[in-house]
């Protein structure tokens, strides 16, 4: 495998109205999660990906990971239990097309991950470790086990991205920041959006924030910016790439596309701007479909996005 990541993925139940969920009658079943999306990501990319996680024993738990198979992704360490539920979420297109989503996960399957859980071996002959800020606020044995797959990779000299993701719903704001800090400090590349940077760090511009991050000891920070592009930083490099401009249909799962294009340009040795050029394509090209992971591209439709011939 040349990448492995790990975390919860749910049944995502979308409203099939822009309408409050109290009065949406019919509901599409999709998959998805942070981590399986950046895995499903990388493998219509071309790469080979591993992801695991523990799911319930249950329809919903074998329908994910058939989903997550289905798409070429290695669902070898996936594990099943009876001692909890998969979990589901539902998305919410309101009035105006504002996206909310709903999570029905506190005690799931996933939830019950432990350090126990992680195949050294398996993680140890990969190239990349993703890991997300989900997965350490699902409970504390995610947490022990995110630290945990971060030290076995640094010690072996895997490369960590870093998705810090924060998802207000899961935690209080000091457990995040002071959790997400610890695993930052064990990460080689960090994606931020800018309100997760100003949040952790503090500092309220991207390269303030990226410098925070260098100085913590990564090897190189990328700030989402938005409809404002990216701006990336290394020890010896630093730039802004421009947005893409698209027709935002459904912006949720754009920031695993981006971490997904960004891995993609890492394992293909690009320079650090080209990744972050790669990712920010990808991640345009998600916005611009309903759904977490239809939208994720194969190569010759990033090739097109970037030389700019969409249709
Ligand atoms: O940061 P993104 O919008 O790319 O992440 C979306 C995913 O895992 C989504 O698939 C959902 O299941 C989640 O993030 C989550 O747990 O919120
Ligand atoms: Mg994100």
């Amino acid at each position: 495998m040349e990448v492995v990541t790990f975390g919860e993925s749910m049944v995502l139940f979308s409203g099939d109205q822009e309408l409050p969920l109290e009065y949406v009658h019919q509901f599409h079943k999709q998959m998805a999660g942070a981590e399986s999306n950046v895995a499903i990501g990388l493998a219509r990319l071309g790469h080979s990906t591993g992801w695991f996680s523990k799911l319930g024993q249950d329809a919903f738990g074998r329908y994910i990971l058939q989903s997550v198979r289905g798409q070429g992704v290695d669902t070898s360490r996936c594990t099943y239990t009876d001692a909890a539920p998969t979990a589901v979420f539902f998305k919410e297109r309101g009035r105006g097309g504002k996206t909310k989503v709903y999570y029905y996960r506190q005690g799931s399957a996933a939830s019950l991950m432990t350090n126990d859980d992680l195949d050294e071996s398996y993680l140890t002959q990969a190239k990349i470790l993703h890991v997300t800020g989900i997965t350490p606020a699902l409970s504390e044995s995610c947490f022990e086990l995110t630290k945990h797959a971060m030290d076995v990779a640094k010690r072996n000299q895997v490369s960590i991205v870093f998705d810090p993701n924060i998802r207000w719903k899961l935690w209080d704001r000091d457990t995040a920041k002071s959790r997400l800090l610890e695993l930052a400090a064990r990460a080689d590349y960090i994606l931020p959006g800018l309100d997760e940077g100003e949040f952790l760090t503090g500092r309220p511009r991207a390269k303030e924030i990226a410098e925070f991050f260098l100085k913590l000891g990564s090897k190189a920070v990328v700030v989402k910016l938005g409809k404002d592009g990216a701006y990336y930083q290394s020890l010896t490099e630093r730039g802004h790439v421009p947005a893409i401009p698209v027709q935002e249909i459904d912006p949720v799962g754009a920031g695993d596309g981006f971490a997904a294009g960004f891995i993609s340009g890492l394992l293909r040795n690009d320079s650090l701007a080209m990744s972050v050029t790669r990712a920010n394509a990808v991640g345009a090209i998600v916005v611009g479909v309903q759904g977490d992971t239809e939208g994720l591209p194969n190569e010759e439709e990033l090739q097109a996005m970037l030389s700019g011939q969409t249709g």
